[in-house]
């Protein structure tokens, strides 16, 4: 291709493409331009918005460059690529991670301070990109991280929703979502208006033999709307790699543009089917670990799965190689069942489009997925009504169920004498109205199916999807234990801390090889490292502290033990148990004498989160906790011993501020119901410790730093059938330290009782599903424990050391090499321009 291009004419380009900055006073130079030129703004009106938008233009330009060598790089190697599909990206915010991943921070930070701003008040002017709901968008945003970091030739596909995940307010105890407009002063993305695709819609199929005898399928009619490409670039940490991040945004096609419509004088109408067709990425849904059958939903998964489709189609067609090669250039990882529509999509466009016999086409459709599952709750599960898919894509239910056809003749073959088998692991459940198990499709579609921790990943094979382990044999499932960029996670959210393990370890390294980390041991008795790492801590906590004060009102000591749980609210990551415990400190607190009060070691309890909005449980959880914070904050008798505090609107950038500042953290699901959890990886690699079941990869993660450094309470998961067995024929007595909780919840001391009947009902009288009053007595006195270790602060601060020193394992990197090597089969594209050392600040 580039000799294609007249010498000339390349040495004229190459004189004047840019060459951006890599000095303060060229940084300074390139904002003052961007804002005097791009903004219209002078030194006169330049407040911290502007200046915000000035140096994130700069830094843009910057990364512009690098995406687009990358880009010219891997079309030229014309390797293998992944494809990661995600309906969520969870990124926060960009400009400090590209200002770092480049290197250029302090440039930026002395340049800032010259041109009179401070780096921290310009870096949080930036809107948070919440394009996901919890855990899963956020381990896609860590994955494109470690992706570009090292050098592996991927590309991110999801929706550009006008709407992230909501802003949540805190009125009178209650959550009130607030819509999540983030487009504004948005320069991160860059809109391809020429890269759209066609999506089709409803219609019918249409079948005939051809003039040559052969079968035509064609999908015909509907309605069409288009795909428009928004590309986000992706900054690899010390690497010229900028990967590309296609968002597909949604508008009414050109074709259907109703002109007819505008004459005849029907406009509202008109415009009425423009908006329509832009609700499709209008908005995220809302629900972590929840799904909830909406046509609007599926329009959106399919929507993009075809548009990502055509796009990985077109792409290797311009390679002119066989279709048998594609699953030598192509990856698809399909991040839960969400884009599980890709499967029956490519099959349709390589027997319907490209006239491929049915085995050839399944052969690489096969070879070309893999499938990561991140739960196993039921409520989770996705299923779509066959009445549903049938009226909005007509073509992909005749595709499914001939995908079902195949493979239960397979199964059929294997097992002829299970008749039970055949119903069991159909793709279609016999109900009214019948449903497509998305799950099931996914795995017959892919060649690997993965869990994201040990634990989960042996009880997908031992329950869930036990039938298919039989089938296929154990080699098609596997593990992959999650991770966190330890960019974000570490360097960005704790720099003093990453600065500090640099100075011990010599180097910056340990970003880009985590297990190097080990050598921090050998500092454990270090007398003055210890103390610095306890200034930090205490700095974290005074900024928390701030922070809390601004967004609540709430006063808190930072020299107090922070106990922070930070994630969605759900019954079964049990912030339930954190404040019934609250509570039942606080009334021991209350029946303390004055010389106990003294010796206990006072707490600050951190909740966070959003709920569902239509989870109403989750929301009484919200409410119970705010309650419970206006009785106990406002108790002369408790003072300092106790505060209870939920910081409104968790996300991405607050999490970058809570998390370094917790003492302890909380990941006490019930066992057996957090496939991973990853949060529990960023708390320990900031030098917090966790409190935490055996559930998800605190396992890993115990086995890694350690017992004793980890307090662990509450049943194993291999009891939660007995157990709840238990509470189902009444063999269950609750705990008379929970009942006392329950009746001063009842009595009204935390305001109308009948608010809360339903949470506490749930666990006194229909079952406790998620065995609250099972681990009760062993939360509370691992609390207690808690309190008595925090007070040797010697021994806290060695296990906060050896922890952070053992963390290595649980860098997304990590992860990612081994989804490369064992379900994806590609190895990174050298990077000449790495040679050049990039200043890491
Ligand atoms: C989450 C899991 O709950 C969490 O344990 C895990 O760390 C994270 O995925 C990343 O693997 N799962 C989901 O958010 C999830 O399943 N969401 C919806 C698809 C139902």
């Amino acid at each position: 291709v580039e000799s294609s291009i007249p010498e000339h004419m390349r040495e004229a380009w190459k004189k004047f493409s840019p060459t951006g900055f890599n000095s303060k006073e060229t940084f300074q130079k390139e904002a003052v331009r961007h804002i005097e030129t791009t903004l219209a703004r002078s030194l006169y009106n330049c407040d911290e918005g502007a200046a915000y938008s000035g140096v994130a233009l700069a830094f843009r330009d910057r990364l512009i460059m690098d995406w687009n060598k990358t880009q010219q790089r891997q079309t030229f190697a014309d390797q293998k690529r992944i494809y990661y599909l995600s309906l969520e990206f969870l990124m926060g915010r960009a400009l400090d991670n590209a200002m770092l991943n480049v290197g250029l921070k302090t440039v930026a930070k002395d340049g800032l301070a010259e041109l009179g701003f401070r780096i921290e008040d310009v870096i949080q002017q930036e809107h948070d990109a919440a394009l996901g709901n919890g855990g899963l968008g956020r381990l896609a945003a860590c994955f494109l991280d470690s992706m570009a970091s090292l050098n592996y030739a991927a590309w991110g596909y999801g929706l550009r929703y006008r709407y992230g995940i909501f802003k949540q307010e805190i009125e009178n105890g209650y959550q009130v979502e607030i819509p999540d407009y983030w487009l504004d002063s948005n320069y991160w993305e860059f809109p391809r208006y020429d890269v759209t695709v066609d999506i089709q819609f409803y219609g019918w199929v249409n079948k005939y033999t051809d003039e040559n005898g052969k079968q035509i399928v064609s999908w015909q009619d509907g309605e069409i709307v288009t795909a428009v490409a928004y590309d986000v670039p992706i900054p690899g940490y010390g690497t010229a790699t900028v990967n590309n991040l296609r968002l597909w945004n949604s508008k009414a096609s050109s074709g259907e543009f109703d002109f007819a419509k505008f004459n005849s004088g029907e406009y509202e109408s008109a415009v009425a089917d423009e908006q329509r067709a832009e609700s499709i990425s209008a908005v995220l849904y809302p629900n972590d670990n929840m799904e909830r059958g909406k046509e609007l939903r599926l329009k959106q998964q399919y929507f993009w799965c075809a548009a990502s489709l055509h796009d990985i189609v077109r792409r290797f067609k311009k390679s002119k190689r066989p279709w048998k090669d594609f699953p030598d250039q192509v990856a698809i990882q399909l991040n839960d069942t969400h884009p599980t529509l890709a499967i029956v999509e490519l099959q349709r466009i390589l027997i319907d489009i490209e006239g491929l016999g049915w085995d050839d086409a399944w052969d690489i459709v096969t070879k070309t997925f893999g499938y990561t599952n991140h739960t196993v709750l039921p409520e989770a599960l996705e299923k779509w009504s066959v009445p549903l898919i049938q009226h909005l894509l007509p073509r992909h239910l005749e595709i499914i169920y001939e995908i079902n056809l195949h493979f239960l003749q397979q199964v059929e073959r294997r097992f002829p004498k299970d008749r039970d088998m055949l119903g069991r692991v159909s793709v279609v459940e016999e109900s009214q109205p019948k449903m497509i198990r998305m799950a099931y499709l996914a795995i017959i579609g892919s060649h690997k199916v993965n869990g994201v921790a040990e634990l989960h990943s042996d009880l997908i094979k031992t329950t869930i999807f036990k039938d298919f382990v039989k089938i296929y044999g154990p080699d098609k499932f596997t593990n992959v234990t999650n991770g966190i960029t330890p960019r974000r996670w570490l360097h960005q959210a704790n720099p003093r801390l990453s600065e500090l393990i640099a100075s011990k370890l010599g180097s910056y390294e340990f970003l880009k090889d985590l297990t190097l980390l080990n050598k921090l041991e050998g500092f454990v008795d270090d007398k003055e490292f210890k103390k610095e790492w306890q200034e930090i801590k205490y700095a974290n906590k005074v900024r928390l502290a701030q922070h809390i004060m601004a967004a609540t009102g709430i006063s808190v000591n930072p020299k107090a033990l922070f106990d922070v749980q930070v994630k969605r609210m759900h019954e079964y990551k049990r912030q339930q148990l954190n404040i019934f415990g609250v509570i039942h400190r606080y009334l021991a607190i209350k029946a303390m004498s004055a010389d106990e009060r003294k010796k206990l070691a006072p707490r600050v309890s951190i909740f966070g989160g959003k709920a569902a909005p239509g989870y109403w449980m989750a929301k009484t959880i919200i409410h119970l906790i705010n309650k419970v914070g206006d009785v106990v904050n406002n108790d002369k008798d408790v003072g300092d011993l106790l505060k209870v505090v939920f910081i409104p609107d968790y996300n991405v950038s607050k999490a970058e501020i809570i998390i370094p500042a917790s003492d302890i953290s909380e990941h006490i699901s019930t066992a057996g119901t957090e496939a991973s959890g990853t949060s529990n990886m960023k708390f320990v690699l900031n030098g917090g410790l966790v409190i935490g079941t055996l559930d998800g990869a605190n396992i890993e993660i115990t086995r890694e730093i350690g017992e004793q450094n980890v307090f662990l309470f509450g049943n194993l998961s291999e009891d939660v059938e007995d157990l709840r067995h238990n509470h189902f024929y009444g063999n269950h007595q609750i705990d008379p330290e929970l009942v006392k909780v329950f009746d001063t919840i009842k009595s009204g001391t935390f305001g109308d009782a009948g608010a809360f009947s339903s949470l506490v009902g749930a666990i006194a009288d229909h079952g406790d599903y998620y065995l609250v009053s099972d681990d009760f007595n062993s939360y509370c006195k691992t609390q207690d424990l808690i309190d008595e270790t925090y007070k040797n602060q010697e021994e806290w601060i060695s296990k906060s050391i050896t922890s952070v020193a053992r963390m290595g394992f649980f860098t997304s990197d990590r992860c990612i090499n081994e989804y490369a090597d064992s379900i994806w089969n590609i190895e990174p594209l050298q990077v000449k321009e790495e040679a050049e050392v990039r200043a890491r600040t």
